[in-house]
């Protein structure tokens, strides 16, 4: 027998990024993606004022099972460690055939993806667009703007979290500001 979940809908306050009701199920600092950048002594010296990187606001209602889907918004500080810009830690789905929608709603960012083996695309994200992440990709958003850079995203509930590999890792490329712009170079801390 088929149980029927009563349909409903969300509002998303589209000038900061907020889902009232929602709760800030993340608040990540510098210190919890200590030794992800690539200028270690920036970041060292940066610890001492240890900002807050980005927020996570999750609707919780959904169940975390299969055939659902979950959604949040993240917002992400305007700034940089050493030349790096502001990211967030960066996952593979713990189901790693579970896709997933990014919808750009405020500021400008880029959307890192990446293979396990280290291939990786940058897609440039602003206010409107939609970006894909595939099956099996790592993903990462990056801020390289000055203001905040906000995104809607959905996933299928039950794709959890598999932040093992990045933290170990890393990406294989870095998004630095060169001569007051964004470009990707490679990431002098990648391990293969
Ligand atoms: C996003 C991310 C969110 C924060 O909702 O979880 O942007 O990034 P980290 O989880 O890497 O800290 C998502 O991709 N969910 O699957
Ligand atoms: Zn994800």
């Amino acid at each position: 027998m088929v149980e029927f979940m009563m349909p409903f809908t969300i509002d998303v306050n589209l000038q900061n990024g907020i889902i009232p009701n929602a709760p800030i199920v993340q608040t990540r600092h510098l210190s919890d993606l200590q030794g992800l950048f690539a200028d270690s002594a920036a970041e060292s010296a940066l610890l001492a004022e240890n900002p807050i990187l980005y927020e996570v606001y999750e609707a919780t209602e959904n169940p975390v099972v299969e055939g659902h889907l979950r959604y949040s918004t993240t917002v992400i500080y305007p700034g940089k460690v050493g030349d790096e810009y502001f990211f967030t830690k960066g996952h593979y789905h713990a189901i790693g055939d579970r896709a997933e929608l990014y919808l750009g709603l405020l500021g400008e960012g880029y959307l890192l993806l990446q293979t396990p083996a280290g291939e990786v695309h940058a897609l440039r994200m602003l206010p409107g667009t939609a970006a894909y992440v595939p099956p099996y990709w790592g993903h990462r958003t990056i801020n390289v703007g000055t203001e905040n850079f906000v995104f809607f995203a959905c996933y299928p509930a039950d794709a959890g979290y598999d932040y093992a590999s990045i933290a170990e890792k890393g990406f294989a490329q870095i998004m630095v500001e060169r001569a007051g712009k964004p470009e990707l170079v490679a990431n002098p801390k990648w391990r293969t």
